[in-house]
């Protein structure tokens, strides 16, 4: 019995001065995280324009590499997709053909360029090396059409079907974000990001 009271005495002593020293000390200091996050929600009417809306920060400071993995656009089903692609300048895109019908990629925008007409199972890339808005055309196919829009820092991201979208790893700062689409007039939106917190951000476009 004496034996089970010392043992028990030094357990909850040992739990009070453990949790007094805790308490004192603080919790060890986390890996803050030097960045924030700007996430939310864009509207618009009707409803499916709240998808594939380009939201991105207009001016960031830094020089920015483009990603390794080089993204790509599909042709299948006699459609592009994704149907708008957000990219950072100086990335490689990758044409990819899906079908077993005859493709072409051309657009008139950027001085125009034509990558040609390729069969099922091939592939084009282009390098965009300019910011701006490319439309993505099909010589065969006029009812086919992508965009991509080319940005000049990688803090961007696309809308979701619901209208909702998350940048992550933004610098803490104060910046402007711009919401962009294909059928509705750009807006944009003053917006700060501190350190390891999350900005909630509500836009709504309009024709
Ligand atoms: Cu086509």
């Amino acid at each position: 019995m004496r034996s089970f009271w010392s043992f028990s005495l030094i357990g909850v002593l040992t739990l009070v001065f453990g949790g007094l020293a805790l308490m004192l000390v603080g919790s060890p200091p986390a890996s803050a995280d030097p960045t924030g996050s700007i996430a939310g929600e864009v509207s618009a009417r009707p409803a499916k324009n709240r998808a594939d809306v380009v939201v991105h920060v207009v001016k960031a400071a830094g020089s920015f590499r483009p990603p390794a993995q080089q993204p790509a656009i599909n042709q299948k089903a006699m459609k592009f997709a994704p149907h708008v692609l957000a990219i950072l300048r100086g990335t490689t895109v990758r044409f990819l053909n899906n079908d077993n019908v005859r493709h072409n990629v051309f657009s008139p925008d950027g001085g125009h360029y034509d990558l040609g007409t390729w069969g099922q199972g091939e592939t084009r890339t282009r390098v965009f090396a300019q910011s701006g808005v490319y439309r993505q055309l099909c010589n065969i196919h006029p009812e086919m059409s992508a965009f991509i829009v080319v940005l000049d820092n990688p803090y961007f991201a696309v809308t979701n079907g619901e209208g909702r979208f998350r940048i992550d790893g933004v610098p803490p700062g104060s910046y402007t974000l711009r919401a962009w689409s294909e059928r509705l007039r750009e807006a944009t939106q003053p917006v700060t990001v501190t350190a390891g917190g999350t900005t909630n951000i509500q836009m709504e476009l309009a024709r």
